[in-house]
């Protein structure tokens, strides 16, 4: 939890592994091998992120394509690298196409901390639009508390609110959409976000508020939504240890599944697409995955 956000885990998580194949012992054929464990160990600490999950294998790709560790160890650096500067020019073109659907919402509100949705938000406030954003707290991690900070910072202005404030805040107020971001989209355009994104979209649909998901390429799968693993984490988030009877269980789930029909659009830097077309659009991007042997 020290990297949070999908696309930093995926970009930090190819840096990673890159970096340790430039010192992991290898002999001609054994550095792909080393790489594969790696990677699954990487791949296993943040499991519902697919962004993760496709760094890594693009940076197995370039791996594999190489037969001597000296070129399979450059070709992993290359990779990272441009993974890097790829999700960092997607949050730009992410952030055009996002702005000028959004120029005339005034008030927006925000679900956890995405470095995607925050392009948006800062773009359109950064061309002068008249911009509100109303940020959840998230628990159990506060990510919120980022959020404000973090559009605070750039001159937006924000409010936070509790997460239990939703359904309130989206009957009083003039909200013109919900934004967030996304760990996955699956091959039926389910959104995979931070636990509480499927009940603020519900929510915002029977109010009549659109709902869109700020998605790069690279979180997109072809795995269907029951493929994709709910991260579940420990009961220390919620209370601490003399808090409640420890055996009380305590159940921690921090993402959940949007169905697509909540989504109006994901915007993506090929421009807005419905969640159908979101998927058939973007399977090209998604790496094979034979190559994690
Ligand atoms: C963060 C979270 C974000 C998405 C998208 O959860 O759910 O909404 O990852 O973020 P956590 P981004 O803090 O547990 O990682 O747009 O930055 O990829």
């Amino acid at each position: 939890m020290q990297v949070r956000g999908a696309a930093a885990i995926a970009v930090t998580a190819a840096r990673s592994l890159a970096s340790h194949l430039q010192t992991a012992p290898a002999t001609h054929g054994t550095l792909l091998p080393e790489a594969r464990r790696a990677a699954k160990q990487l791949d296993a600490a943040r499991p519902t992120a697919i962004s993760l999950h496709n760094a890594l294998g693009w940076v197995l790709c370039a791996v594999a394509g190489q037969s001597s560790p000296a070129t399979q160890r450059t070709a992993a650096q290359e990779a990272a690298a441009l993974i890097g500067d790829e999700i960092a020019a997607s949050h730009k073109a992410i952030a055009t196409h996002g702005a000028a659907h959004l120029e005339r919402a005034h008030v927006v509100l925000t679900h956890c901390n995405s470095a995607t949705a925050l392009a948006i938000l800062k773009r359109v406030h950064a061309q002068g639009h008249a911009l509100e954003v109303i940020a959840t707290e998230t628990r159990p991690f506060r990510q919120g508390v980022l959020t404000v900070q973090s559009l605070h910072h750039s001159g937006v202005q924000v409010a936070l609110v509790v997460d239990s404030a939703v359904e309130h805040i989206l009957a009083t107020r003039d909200v013109d959409a919900v934004l967030v971001g996304a760990d996955t989209v699956a091959a039926d355009g389910s959104l995979f976000n931070k636990i509480g994104t499927a009940g603020v979209a519900t929510l915002a649909h029977l109010h009549g508020i659109p709902v869109y998901c700020a998605a790069g390429l690279h979180k997109f799968t072809r795995r269907r939504p029951d493929q994709v693993p709910i991260e579940e984490r420990g009961r220390d988030e919620l209370v601490g240890a003399s808090e409640i009877a420890p055996e009380i269980r305590v159940f921690n789930p921090v993402f959940d599944r949007t169905d697509p029909e909540r989504i109006s659009a994901y915007i993506t830097e090929t421009g807005l697409r419905s969640p159908h077309q979101a998927v058939e659009s973007n399977w090209s991007k998604i790496p094979p995955e034979d190559v994690w042997g």
